[in-house]
């Protein structure tokens, strides 16, 4: 069992007052708070060790090296890919995305499909319509049902040898699903197409075995698992990696550059063109040892408890209605007020301490499809706890007398 006030100590911001009231950090989603020991760790390699890395021979560059690839090596234990390059540091998880569609570019022709869900963050749809702009390709949705539950047999309908690249977000970030990734990722690899799995709203709450789903990527960001921000993974199998072209050309990437013709480096740094984000690189390594000292069975057990009571107390105000109802859900809950526009809500309870995130939470085609203009989503950590919901509850019907 998780001891959150235990947990919640190693948090500072979660003592803050806002606006004269104490901090309810309900806004997950869009990131994570940082703990003491990733806090530190950033002033660590300030202080002690900053430098370059790859390409000094001296002590601090060399140090700072060894940092940033065991940070690579314990990412890739979190994950459990096979070989460390298998693993790219990126700047998190929209760079991985286009990293990887601009990389399709060389493979795909005019009529080829790439197939993306109906509950798609804005960053897993942009990137391959650009894509099909520059190819001819077509991007065909996979549907989904009033839960906010894909359709599988739609999605089996939609697979076809002109299937090329399938691509899904692990959990959404507007209603929470969990979608069937091991069933979509088997259905893909026998249409003999690739499929990148977006885990940015995975990874706070679960630890993804790449070589048990066996996706061909996966992405996500550094900044949502206590990590800092400009820092994510991509994750890719080796022959994928080495089949894609580079995506940015510069240092790094090279093995030999003259004027006539340029040859490119090995992975991982093929696709690490630049001074990366070190730092952000090395402490995202700080960032998971902390995830899995807390521990993933704790993280989710706090969660769920934490997901049940927010359901069954948010659903005790009247007119209030839940978008995302799907059976395999996260500790997200997306909903309105009927008659009140989410913003007003979240303005109101922001003066309380309280933060949601009110809009379309970058994801209009999910609130075209419900027909609404956005939703108020509260979403939950493990440091969060059952009397911060009461207060965010008391919170809303405070505002719902205000507004109506
Ligand atoms: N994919 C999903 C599923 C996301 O939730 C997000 C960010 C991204 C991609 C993009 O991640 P980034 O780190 O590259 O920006 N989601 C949110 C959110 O729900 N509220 O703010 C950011």
């Amino acid at each position: 069992m998780l001891d959150v006030n235990k947990i919640r100590a190693d948090f500072p911001i979660l003592s803050q007052k806002v606006n004269g009231k104490a901090l309810v950090y309900f806004d997950n989603g869009a990131t994570s708070q940082k703990p003491q020991v990733v806090i530190d760790a950033i002033s660590k390699y300030y202080q002690e060790i900053n430098a370059n890395i790859h390409r000094g021979v001296h002590t601090l560059s060399q140090l700072a090296t060894d940092a940033y690839e065991i940070s690579r090596g314990k990412l890739q234990n979190h994950i459990n890919a096979k070989f460390p390059h298998e693993v790219l540091f990126t700047s998190g998880t929209t760079h991985g995305i286009n990293l990887v569609a601009n990389g399709f570019a060389s493979i795909l022709k005019p009529g080829d499909e790439i197939l993306v869900s109906a509950m798609e963050h804005h960053s897993n749809i942009v990137p391959w319509q650009m894509l099909c702009e520059k190819t001819g390709a077509i991007l065909r949705v996979i549907p989904m049902n009033l839960d906010g539950e894909l359709i599988m047999s739609e999605y089996d309908k939609l697979l076809s040898d002109k299937t090329k690249i399938v691509t899904v977000n692990h959990i959404s970030n507007a209603l929470g699903t969990v979608n069937p990734i091991k069933y979509m990722i088997d259905k893909a690899h026998e249409a003999g197409a690739a499929i990148l799995i977006d885990g940015a709203q995975a990874v706070p709450h679960l630890k993804p075995d790449v070589q048990e789903l066996n996706c061909d990527f996966y992405v996500f960001s550094g900044h949502k698992i206590c990590g800092p921000t400009g820092v994510g993974i991509l994750y890719g199998k080796e022959a994928w990696l080495n089949k894609l072209p580079p995506y940015q050309g510069g240092g790094e990437m090279i093995k030999e550059v003259t004027f006539e013709k340029t040859t490119y480096a090995e992975l991982p740094h093929k696709f690490e063109a630049g001074t990366p984000n070190i730092a952000g690189g090395i402490v995202l390594g700080t960032a998971v040892d902390y995830m899995n000292e807390v521990g993933f069975d704790n993280i989710q057990q706090q969660e769920l408890e934490l997901l049940e009571y927010g359901t069954k107390r948010l659903l005790e105000i009247e007119g209030l209605k839940i978008f995302g109802t799907a059976t395999a859900k996260t500790s997200v809950i997306s909903f309105n007020i009927e008659g009140i526009h989410p913003y007003d809500i979240g303005t109101i309870i922001d003066k309380l301490g309280i933060a949601v995130r009110t809009g379309h939470h970058c994801a209009q085609p999910i609130m075209d499809f419900f027909n609404i203009p956005g939703t108020i989503r509260a979403s939950f950590a493990f440091y969060n706890t059952t009397k911060e919901i009461d207060v965010m509850v008391e919170a809303i019907k405070k505002a719902k007398v205000m507004l109506s």
